[in-house]
């Protein structure tokens, strides 16, 4: 999908009976529907979102592509443009009232993923190009990004389909989707044929020294392994994919034969049949060893998106899998559905309901939801439409990020957050850090009915001390705020365990050379140039910059040289004698003992 050519089909009006959302532009939106228990309205669009807007080709492309929430609740969106922005609700009437730029030039951003860290994932794609792993981190806390960091490169997404999205497996391991770079298998004349890489779901290790040698390949034969997400319960990967035949859409073949959409249980070494067998395996050849998916969708209507719903308002539905289909054809799709899915790893999954919750309302066929969160907080439901059609009416560019909920929640009071998220026996009295939402100033924090000494932070976050009794054994402890009005949130469980999980290692600094020079017996005898053929005992390398940590080397064409000295901003080495025999050129660069390498600088050695 993101094929810059969607074919235009008028689509005729349907009316669902359900609670009609009032929009601009009501003459070109069919209304917007949800399931009976629910509320919906449009928490950011081209209203509230400058991103949002514009005319031509330019706003058909300004939507959101990917969202996520960071562990306090807030909403980072990728946009077609480009960049990731943050988007706040700081008066809390559900409707985004701040916009932050959290980073900029981030090319076709697909997929965006918190670790626990702190630390964003992004899946990037170069247009026509090749798609990366960028981490994003925010060092000083300023809600800007100020290291952009490529993890992995060069994967094959200049075909067809692109990276997509990536998710952090219960092992630490990060996962993602890498679409195919033709239709069906067959490349059209002048463009790219798959690679190995095309089609197949990978991962890759993001603390290794470095995170590409660690690419693997987790399953093959998937078209365009669109939406992902592991199971809150089991850990297990489900995996959305799309049928070839795009061509067909909308019925434009008069004997569309087209497969259908598919959902998958994914499993390490796993083929789901691309392109020889999609859909479900029967006796076509090629089908031989393909796994079935669990659930399959028309043909054309497109899967974007997944997300077991949790939180305090998934009640019944809790763990039903949540679904966006991204076009409307046939009266089907253009909506965000729940999955009821039963099973275990030994006798496979199946669904066993399949119902609506949300239909957007679509005109064109393909304009429709795109991605899928659940705030970790309040447990509403966040959907992002994008409009990759281009309409000289910026109204009618649908680049929409809708908010849905429960009815009623939203004069409830949440918490969330909670840190630390686990605590160990005798671990002593600790202060618990949380967020709330709609807890007002003056409320005050029970831990089994006993309450604690709370307040309010700086940053608007909740702070209780529990005393070091309540770690005295295994216990589970449960947590609930009540506001001065006597109205109580719900409860969060924190679990007071033998032993505790380390918690992943504290992000990695990369080193940075600002600025070098060779220097001749002493420092202030600087060479420059360096001249060929001076005794290498006698010279010293001076390499300046940031973030080189305690065991730092510097490297000299690859090859680690003896330090005379070191800090965290400076290293000094010596060259060996070879190095400075013959004219030629040196790279230096600093190593650290993580294997985070520095920028490469080089070093002229002149002639005598
Ligand atoms: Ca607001
Ligand atoms: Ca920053
Ligand atoms: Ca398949």
């Amino acid at each position: 999908m993101f094929k810059l050519k969607f074919a235009l089909i008028t689509l005729a009006l349907f009316t669902l009976a359900s609670f009609n959302l009032p929009l601009k532009s009501e003459a070109q939106t069919r209304p917007v529907t949800v399931a009976p228990g629910f509320e919906i309205n449009q928490f950011a669009d081209a209203g509230n979102v400058s991103e949002f807007t514009g005319t031509g080709q330019a706003g058909a492309g300004a939507g959101a592509t990917a969202m996520a929430f960071d562990a306090r609740g807030r909403l980072f969106v990728g946009t077609g443009r480009g960049k990731i922005l943050i988007l706040l609700d700081t008066n809390e009437d559900g409707r985004c009232d701040t916009v932050k730029t959290f980073a900029t030039g981030v090319s076709i951003p697909l997929g965006l993923e918190f670790r626990s860290n702190g630390d964003l994932y992004v899946t990037s794609n170069l247009l026509g190009g090749a798609g990366r792993i960028i981490r994003l981190r925010d060092t000083n806390g300023d809600d800007v990004a100020d290291e952009q960091t490529i993890i992995v490169d060069g994967l094959p997404s200049e075909g067809d389909h692109q990276t997509n999205r990536l998710r952090f497996a219960p092992d630490g391991l990060l996962y993602f989707g890498q679409g195919s770079a033709t239709d069906n298998g067959t490349p059209k004349p002048g463009r790219p044929a798959e690679k190995p890489l095309n089609g197949t779901m990978l991962r890759v290790n993001v603390d290794a020294a470095n995170p590409q040698d660690t690419l693997e390949v987790v399953a093959t034969g998937l078209r365009n392994p669109f939406g992902m997400v592991f199971h809150p319960e089991n850990g297990e990967l489900f995996s959305t994919d799309g049928g070839s035949g795009e061509i067909c859409q909308g019925g434009a073949c008069p004997e569309d034969t087209s497969p259908p959409e598919e959902i998958n249980w994914i499993v390490q070494g796993g083929n789901y049949g691309y392109p020889n067998c999609e859909g479900t395996p029967d006796s076509r050849p090629g089908c031989a060893g393909v796994r079935a998916p669990v659930q399959q969708f028309s043909r054309h209507l497109t899967p974007t998106s997944l997300a077991f719903y949790t939180g305090p308002q998934a009640n019944e539905f809790t763990n039903h899998l949540l679904i966006t289909l991204f076009k409307r054809l046939f009266g089907e799709g253009g909506d965000l559905r729940r999955l009821k899915i039963e099973g275990d790893k030994t006798s496979g999954f199946r669904v066993t309901q399949n119902e609506m919750i949300a239909e957007f309302g679509l005109i064109d066929p393909g304009d429709g939801p795109v991605e899928t969160r659940i705030d970790p907080i309040s447990g509403d439901i966040y959907v992002a439409r994008f409009d990759p059609v281009s309409h000289r009416d910026p109204n009618e560019h649908h680049h929409i990020i809708y908010r849905i909920h429960r009815q009623g929640s939203d004069s409830q009071t949440f918490i969330g957050g909670l840190q630390p998220s686990m605590l160990a026996v005798n671990s002593g009295a600790t202060t618990l850090k949380f967020v709330g939402r709609r807890l007002r100033s003056g409320a005050v924090i029970f831990a089994d009915g006993i309450q604690l000494t709370t307040r309010q932070d700086s940053n608007g976050d909740w702070n209780a001390d529990l005393p070091a009794s309540f770690t005295n054994m295994q216990r589970t402890i449960m947590i609930q705020a009540q506001n001065p009005d006597g109205t109580r949130s719900n409860m969060l469980s924190l679990e007071v365990k033998g032993s505790v999980p380390p918690p992943p290692p504290p992000p990695d600094k990369v080193p940075q050379i600002t600025s070098h020079f060779a220097y001749f017996k002493k420092r202030a005898n600087v060479q420059n140039p360096l001249v060929a053929g001076l005794k290498a005992k006698k010279l010293g390398l001076v390499v300046t910059g940031i973030d080189f940590d305690a065991s730092a080397q510097l490297l000299i064409n690859g090859a680690a040289v003896e330090l005379i000295s070191a800090s965290t901003t400076e290293l000094v080495g010596k060259f060996a004698k070879s190095m400075v025999a013959a004219p030629g050129e040196l790279n230096i660069q600093v190593r650290n003992s993580t294997g985070k390498t520095s920028n490469v600088v080089k070093l002229i050695v002149a002639s005598q």
